[in-house]
Order: structure tokens, then sequence, then C-alpha cells
């Protein structure tokens, strides 16, 4: 698993051609923004693209599996108590009947985003409605299922804090900057190098 999370690291710099000194802010934020959280270890390969964005920004977070039908009160008592220990965004991945962004959502008016993480049943098809159709009154943030999702969670938490975080705002520029002079500089697809 952990060689899986290494390479999924490696390959989001090579997608976005960015290093973590070109999206990263110089002088490191606090403590952690942003909870990164899953409801099972498995989740992993998926949400290391969360956690690997979140790095070559420079924004701190913390990352845990938490689980709503697992480990019901744990989830509870770590959406309660995030806002008090200074998170200000969540990110929450979880598949199949993916109710985990949707209950840490209840128990915190923290922004929750939520990943669906493609389920082998469904292909992650169980996971996105299981978080999109939030009825009215709970809002979570659904992203795409998988990989792009993961990556953008990570990216629109940046675009919250950076309405605080000036180093985020900078970072996120930076980031998007290099993502397009990655593709300007590789007109041709045919190009092998
Ligand atoms: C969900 O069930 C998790 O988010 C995971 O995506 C899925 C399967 O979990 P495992 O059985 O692999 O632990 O709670």
């Amino acid at each position: 698993m952990r060689k899986a999370a290494r390479s999924n690291s490696r390959g989001n710099v090579k997608a976005a051609r960015l290093s973590h000194r070109e999206g990263a802010p110089r002088t490191p934020l606090p403590h952690p923004l942003v909870g990164v959280i899953m409801g099972s270890k498995s989740d992993w390969e998926t949400m290391a693209n969360t956690t690997g964005t979140l790095e070559r920004l420079g924004i701190p977070f913390e990352v845990r599996v938490v689980s709503a039908h697992r480990t019901p009160d744990h989830l509870f008592a770590y959406a309660e108590s995030a806002e008090r220990r200074g998170l200000e965004v969540i990110i929450a991945g979880a598949g199949g009947a993916a109710h985990l962004p949707g209950v840490t959502a209840a128990k915190t008016t923290l922004p929750v985003l939520g990943v669906p993480v493609e389920s082998k049943a469904l292909k992650g098809l169980d996971s996105l409605l299981s978080m999109v159709q939030m009825p009215a009154g709970i809002p979570v943030g659904t992203l795409a299922v998988g990989r792009s999702g993961a990556v953008n969670a990570a990216l629109l938490a940046a675009a919250i804090l950076a309405n605080k975080y000036p180093k985020v705002r900078e970072a996120l520029s930076r980031y998007r900057k290099a993502q397009a002079e990655a593709v300007l500089a590789r007109p041709d697809p045919r190009a092998t190098v």
C-alpha cells in the first residue's frame, strides 16, 4: 500500500509537471488546516493524491482513517472537535455506501469536500451518488470519482483557504501557471519527451 501511495504521488507530480518548490509557499503555514479522512485504509491509494497535492501547495494537513459505520463514535468526536483544533476544511474520501462525508458535514459547520472512491462492485457510481445526492440542509461539496476528485478536492480546499491565507493564494497561482506552461511546452501529443 505504501508503495502504491508513493507511486501515486510521483504520478501527480508528472501529470501537473510541478515540483514541490514550484507550488509550496516559502514559509510554512502553522498547524493543520485541512483534515483528510477516509473510511478505510483501502481508500489511501486514492486519497494519497489529495495529500500529495496539499503537500505541493504547502498546506498543512492531518490524515486519518475514520469510518462512519465501523467507528461512528470516533467520527463524531473527530468532526465535533475539528474546528476547535484549528481545521478549516475537511476532505472525506469513501467508497460504496459512502456516508462518511455526509455524517461528517452533519456534525460540523466547516466545509466538507467529498471524494467518491471507486468501488469494486459499481466503479464508484454508488460512492458518487451517496455523496452528491445529499438532501437540502447539509451540503457536501462532491468532487469527481477517483484520482481526479482527490486532486481537485485539495485544489478546492486551497481555493477556500486562499480567501484568508495569501501564501495559499500564491501557491495556487503558481500551481496553475506551471500546469499551463507544461501543456504549452508540449503541444505535440505524439512527442515522447
Ligand atoms: C467504505 O467501504 C470505505 O470508504 C471503503 O471505500 C469501502 C470498503 O472498505 P474496506 O472493506 O476495503 O475496508 O467504508
